[in-house]
């Protein structure tokens, strides 16, 4: 069996990949749950969406979030009524928050309605919320106010320095059913290539997560989001920096050195093997830009065959 920890867009690429590559009843999606917003009265979860969006072909390829053919109705119908609505939900995308918010409210729990979405959209392959408590990740500027992920990410299109995340509510936040157990049975666990700090941070700060990868650490590979020291696509290039890390492969190997024995880096980075094997971490380069499927099918092989050698 594969595990995937997984953020939204660049693990979603990922995961198709390790699908094309791996029978879908052997691969686990363990996927972020600290992005989620509630908006509108709707529980919106964006990692979850797309990655089950993206597994199931309905994604917006374009965006990387939300769902093709969409239109936007409610959205101008929120604005025309004098609503700020800075947070795009498409008409069909409403109608997937209106499923998990009805089924929530019934008293389902959150991998409950997680498990029912995917299956309702036929993926083969399980995906479990890293926890079915709430996780808010929390981001403070530099001027000091901290405000939440979507209102940095969306509504000030993370066009701000930050000095500080945290995770509301990860204390009080359990391995939702099956995530230990995935780590623990896993033949390979993957860290997928998401923000090291928002994405991947928030699954490996629930309690037991991070014990129970560091207890098989040599059978965990990271794929490096960073490639010669800049992001594929979103913030954490700029997050890292300003969190006082190294925006590159070595400031990478540094956050996962606990929890992985192997970090994937691209050839851009070869240079570095060195430098991240300094940090205790085993370096294997291959191509990690995901082009296309093929090149994701091509990593995902590529990432196992670096733990079982
Ligand atoms: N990202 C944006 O940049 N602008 C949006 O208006 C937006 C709306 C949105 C709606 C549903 C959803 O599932 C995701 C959405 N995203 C949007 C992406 C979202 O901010 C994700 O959290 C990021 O992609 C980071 O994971």
């Amino acid at each position: 069996m594969i595990t995937v920890l997984a953020g939204g867009v660049g693990a979603a690429r990922y995961l198709t990949g390790q699908l094309l590559v791996t029978p879908a009843s052997e691969v686990t999606a363990v996927v972020n749950v600290a992005d989620d917003v509630e908006l509108h009265g709707l529980h919106v979860s964006p990692d979850i969406d797309t990655v089950i969006y993206t597994l199931s072909g309905v994604i917006d390829r374009d965006r990387g979030w939300g769902l093709a053919d969409e239109t936007w109705n409610a959205l101008g119908e929120l604005r025309a009524l004098g609503l700020d609505a800075w947070f795009n939900l498409g008409d069909r995308d409403i109608g997937n928050h209106l499923f998990r918010t009805t089924l929530l409210r019934e008293g389902l729990s959150f991998s409950e309605v997680t498990a029912r979405l995917a299956s309702a959209r036929g993926l083969g392959c399980r995906v479990l919320p890293v926890s079915d408590q709430r996780i808010e990740t929390r981001v403070t500027l530099a001027s000091g106010c901290e405000i939440g992920f979507q209102d940095y990410f969306v509504r000030l299109a993370h066009d701000v320095p930050i000095s500080g995340v945290r995770f509301a509510g990860v204390d009080d936040a359990r391995p939702a059913p099956g995530v230990l157990d995935a780590i623990a049975a896993a033949d390979v666990v993957v860290i997928a290539p998401s923000n090291p700090v928002v994405s991947i941070g928030p699954v490996l700060a629930v309690r037991g997560v991070a014990e129970a990868l560091a207890a098989r650490r040599e059978r965990n590979v990271a794929v490096s989001p960073i490639v010669a020291g800049a992001a594929r696509k979103g913030p954490a290039d700029r997050m890292l920096r300003e969190l006082g890390e190294e925006s590159s492969v070595v400031g990478v190997a540094r956050r996962y050195r606990d929890v992985v024995g192997t970090l994937v880096i691209d050839e851009a980075d070869a240079a570095l093997a060195g430098a991240v094997a300094d940090v205790g971490v085993r370096a294997v380069v291959a191509p990690t830009i995901m082009s296309s499927p093929e090149v994701a099918a091509e990593l995902a092989r590529r990432v196992v065959a670096a733990v079982r050698s």
